[in-house]
């Protein structure tokens, strides 16, 4: 036994920094000497699985590995019965199966599984065979030397296999990682990218060549894209084009039928086709052929050929190549797109440049806009009185600069006059032409935040910044670009390209504005902002960004309460909050302005946004969807929704900022008069009570004007 002892060491003692197969070697030899048998081999239990795995027959390493399912096969016994097994237990059938394992008939045969150290699992079963039979007590002697042999060396086996696994999986991982990388970096070149793919796939496998196919539908042909390892460069005279038929050859059957093919035979294939060895003079052994899918489309295939040092390719090979070919996918899938992407993109960037083309503003104009010293653009130009509406277009640009100017904003913040002048012009064609939502509309709305900042001396007394100011008046001319007349809820419903973009923001319209202001911003000779340092920069697009986005009534609604409370609690302008809420609330009252001035211009707006509510109710009919109260001429009560509109919105509106500023008080008693009016009106209305042919028709009733003129007249407020 002491000698036993001592080989039992020496073996343990060379067991170190060997593979498995080398050590299978070493254990084999080791129990074929101990036990007089003639050939010793052991099969490694794959619990996950269910199989068995030979690698080494006595000292022979096997060509390709041996993967049995413990119940398909003879090897698979003694774990079904977790006892040993010997010849007597075995069959005929089971005899031949080790037979054609074995290449020898076993004359006597002995199996015994090894569990766990500490656990009643099978780890691996040692198997020897042809040994001397003496007596039948024999038996039992062999067992106990094979399980006396595994006492000391399973651990190292059992290490030693799952650190080749863990190896082989790790290079696996970072095999496949390395494709996702290229992924990346290769975007721009699909052949690149999926030749290394193809590369990763081929190493991996043991493959002497790779191919890609891709289907060309209309030919109903295959392309190779990478072929032997290169890609393909269509038109290269080097490398000329290589097509199959989609329906000829392996890979044809592949992309037909969408099902992978292990061929390991590939002259004995019927499918094979030789034509191309014999003018290569390549020689195909096997063929590993994978198809590439979209969903379930066949899109191309992928061919490995000739595995190196082996036989054919394994069902490990196969996982591999599936594995790849998903990677070849989401490339084709992506470079498609992005083609795409790229394509739109310049469609998109062509039909911009015409349209700047069209638009451009010769340096004539902006000159011309800019020669004159201005005037003061009408007696009375600063006062809240003022309609801004009263003057002529070509008018209202140069007192958009004589505003800023008299601010003092275009030297404060070194703005170019002829970047200015060009910026204004730009604007001033970015506005459409429906009834309301147009230049003038945005001219008035910049006009009154001019009448807010000079009458409530917001800059001098600190309420808000400079660069506030200035911004504010951008905003306000910028607020409404493109308008098309339509409302949010309309680009919704109609489910307009601007609803695509920024629906799943809110503030559609607003978004948009916002974003034509921009697009000019950036326009060559344009950027009004360009001499600001990078933080007033920033902070300008931000206040602008946020600005236009206050100009959504909905917005307004949401942080009126909040915009309540600077009035309640005081309002601390150092507080840059504090004086976003208040720009905004300035915002709401220069785009609602209009409902400040006389009567005549009340009404002359309502007459404007009705045409422009009933063109939109008129859409939505033809539509089939049925349009609001108000943007329906059957239905709209014109003095009830004006009423209805001042009171809810408009006058809280003002009383606010007239609490927070007194001298917009005249504001509010502005707003009252238009009020009563509109009551009068109503009143008028409900005395007729016959639903006039049009809706309309009430803002042409002369009786209207004479009896709002009599109560402007006798409650003496003109
Ligand atoms: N005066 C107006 C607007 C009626 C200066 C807008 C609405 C309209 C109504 C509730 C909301 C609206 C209502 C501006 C001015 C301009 C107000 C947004 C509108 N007199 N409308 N009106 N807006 O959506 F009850 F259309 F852009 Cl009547
Ligand atoms: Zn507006």
């Amino acid at each position: 036994m002491a000698q036993d002892d001592n080989k039992l060491l020496r073996l343990c003692s060379i067991l170190h920094d060997k593979s498995s197969v080398e050590l299978q070697i070493k254990v084999n030899s080791y129990l074929m000497q101990e036990t007089g048998s003639k050939i010793a081999f052991l099969a490694t239990v794959l619990s996950e699985t269910e199989e068995l795995l030979i690698q080494v027959l006595g000292d022979k390493v096997l060509e390709e590995e041996k993967r049995f399912s413990a119940k398909g096969h003879t090897v698979g016994i003694p774990l079904i019965k977790n006892s040993q097994v010997s010849l007597h237990d075995l069959n005929e059938n089971e005899r031949e199966e080790l037979q054609s394992l074995l290449d020898i008939m076993p004359q006597t045969f002995l199996a015994v599984p090894i569990n766990h150290a500490n656990l009643e699992q099978v780890a691996i079963i040692a198997y020897i065979v042809d040994f001397p039979d003496e007596d039948e007590f024999s038996s039992s002697k062999y067992t106990a030397s094979i399980q006396e042999c595994f006492q000391y060396t399973l651990g190292i086996i059992l290490n030693t296999l799952s650190y080749e696994e863990e190896k082989r999986l790790r290079i696996q991982c970072q095999s496949l990682l390395t494709v996702a990388r290229n992924l990346f970096s290769h975007l721009s070149d699909i052949s690149d990218l999926l030749r290394e793919i193809m590369m990763e796939a081929r190493k991996l496998t043991q493959a002497e060549r790779c191919s890609l196919f891709l289907l060309d539908e209309e030919r109903d042909e295959l392309v190779a894209e990478v072929f032997d390892g290169i890609p393909a460069v269509p038109g290269n005279e080097n490398a000329p084009e290589v097509r199959i038929a989609k329906t000829q050859g392996i890979a044809g059957h592949v992309a037909m039928t969408g099902e992978l093919l292990n061929i390991h035979d590939a002259y004995a294939h019927p499918l094979f086709y030789k034509g191309i060895d014999e003018t290569t003079g390549f020689k195909t052994r096997n063929i590993l052929c994978i198809p590439i899918k979209n969903e379930e489309l066949v899109i191309g295939v992928a061919q490995l050929c000739n595995k190196i040092n082996g036989v054919h390719f394994t069902s490990f090979d196969e996982e591999i190549a599936l594995a790849f070919s998903v990677y070849c996918a989401i490339s084709i899938a992506h470079s498609l797109m992005l083609k795409k992407v790229q394509d739109a993109q310049s469609r998109s960037k062509l039909s911009n440049e015409l349209m700047m083309y069209h638009m451009k503003v010769s340096n004539e104009d902006a000159r011309k806009l800019i020669s004159n010293i201005l005037p003061m653009p009408g007696p009375e130009f600063a006062e809240f009185k003022f309609s801004p509406r009263s003057l002529n277009e070509s008018e209202t640009t140069h007192a958009l600069v004589y505003m800023l100017e008299d601010l003092g904003l275009v030297q404060r913040w070194r703005i170019k006059k002829e970047t200015l002048a060009r910026f204004i012009l730009y604007v001033q064609r970015g506005y459409r032409d429906p009834p309301y939502h147009n230049w003038m509309h945005a001219f008035s709305v910049a006009h009154f935040a001019y009448l807010l900042l000079k009458n409530l001396k917001l800059m001098e007394k600190g309420h808000i910044t400079e660069l506030e100011g200035f911004v504010f008046i951008v905003a306000c001319v910028c607020h409404d670009l493109d308008h098309r007349g339509t409302t949010n809820s309309f680009q919704l419903a109609s489910d307009s390209v601007l609803a695509g973009l920024y629906s799943s923001e809110g503030s559609v319209m607003e978004r948009h504005h916002f974003s034509q202001a921009m697009c000019i911003l950036n326009t060559e000779g344009c950027n009004i902002f360009e001499s600001l340092q990078q933080a007033e920069y920033k902070r300008c697009l931000d206040l602008l960004r946020h600005l236009i986005l206050a100009t959504d009534l909905a917005q307004h609604l949401r942080i009126f309460n909040e915009q309540k409370k600077l009035s309640n609690e005081g309002y601390d302008k150092s507080n840059e909050h504090h004086r976003g809420l208040l720009l905004s609330l300035l915002m709401t009252c220069c785009d609602l302005s209009d409902q400040t001035k006389s009567w005549s211009i009340s009404k002359k707006i309502a007459e404007l946004i009705y045409m422009e509510f009933f063109s939109q109710g008129d859409l939505e009919k033809a539509m089939g969807n049925r349009p609001s109260e108000m943007m329906d001429r059957e239905k709209a009560c014109i003095p009830f929704l004006q009423l209805q509109f001042l009171n809810d919105i408009v006058h809280p509106l003002f009383t606010l900022l007239a609490e927070m500023f007194p001298e917009a008080e005249c504001l509010v008693n502005a707003l009252k008069i238009n009020k009563r009016c509109w009551d009068t009106a109503w009143e008028l209305y409900s005395k007729r009570l016959t639903k006039a042919s049009s809706s309309m028709a009430i803002l042409e009733d002369e009786q209207l004007e004479i009896e709002v003129i009599n109560y402007i007249q006798t409650n003496e407020v003109v």
